[in-house]
């Protein structure tokens, strides 16, 4: 899952591709990368970062959305938000997954998504990111994650979602400490026993800087770890920045895990 954020302040893109053509043209880069599905966000939910309404993510969204009702766009697009407005926009557009990081806290999103016959990410997050980062706490952060995934698997069937439509992720870095992270990483096993498909972002992320050392920019050999050790933990899906490499290092690690190579 190849990440594009139509905002100004995303942490690893911000102000990148917020303009119409760069938005575009991101879309096309991520699937000629070998991307399967674009992830297309217009609020960032970084730690720190202010709540964005429908309104104003329809507005960022505008160009993208055009260039898919205009059949521009041959990748399958997921749409990264919080609100059923801006997800029912997206899926009237084309769009085939709402990838929600409050996992359906807005009561019209896993209707919607029912109604639409969409697939849905739903993802674990502790607070709000406004102050997600302020000492998240857990007596067991596994367990408790688990449990979330579970509690809202159960909502997403009970609103009418298939269970097979239902992505689940932990929420790297979404209300988490370093040590939070890295359990949660090591697993991932125990979460894909839900059943689900797992989906990890990882991408660039604090916790790449925090193990690494490194800023923003220079994390990607970090984040192939991640991604690496996310795939071996059971993730189905990986979503990144940088997807040509991703696709390069899953390659070769597909490759000697089931000695397919022609
Ligand atoms: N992380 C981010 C946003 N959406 N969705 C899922 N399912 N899993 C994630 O880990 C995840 C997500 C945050 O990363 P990014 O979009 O790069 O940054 P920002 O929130 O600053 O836009």
């Amino acid at each position: 899952m190849g990440i594009l954020n139509v905002t100004p302040d995303s942490f690893a893109d911000g102000g990148q591709h917020d303009a119409a053509d760069t938005a575009v043209a991101r879309i096309a880069a991520v699937a000629a990368q070998g991307a399967a599905i674009c992830d297309i966000g217009a609020e960032s939910t970084r730690p720190g970062a202010a709540p964005v309404g429908a309104d104003e993510e329809l507005r960022r969204l505008e160009p993208v959305l055009a260039a898919m009702r205009g059949g521009g766009i041959d990748v399958p697009i997921s749409i990264d938000t919080r609100h059923a407005a801006t997800a029912a926009a997206a899926l009237d557009a084309g769009a085939v997954l709402v990838n929600d990081v409050s996992a359906g806290a807005d009561p019209a999103m896993l209707p919607l998504v029912a109604d639409q016959g969409a697939a849905v990410c739903l993802m674990h997050m502790r607070g709000e990111p406004q102050t997600m980062q302020d000492d998240p706490r857990y007596d067991d952060v596994v367990g408790e994650v688990v449990a979330f995934l579970e509690a809202r698997l159960a909502a997403a069937v009970a609103a009418g979602v298939p269970e097979d439509a239902v992505l689940l992720d932990p929420g790297i870095g979404f209300g988490k400490s370093l040590h939070h992270n890295v359990a949660l990483l090591a697993a991932l096993p125990r979460i894909a026993a839900i059943g689900c498909p797992v989906v990890v972002g990882a991408s660039r992320k604090g916790v790449i800087g925090q193990i690494t050392g490194r800023e923003v920019v220079d994390r990607l050999p970090g984040s192939l770890g991640a991604a690496l050790a996310s795939v071996a933990g059971g993730a189905q899906v990986v979503r990144v920045h940088d997807v040509a490499a991703t696709v390069d290092a899953l390659a070769v690690f597909q490759a000697i895990r089931t000695g397919d190579v022609q």
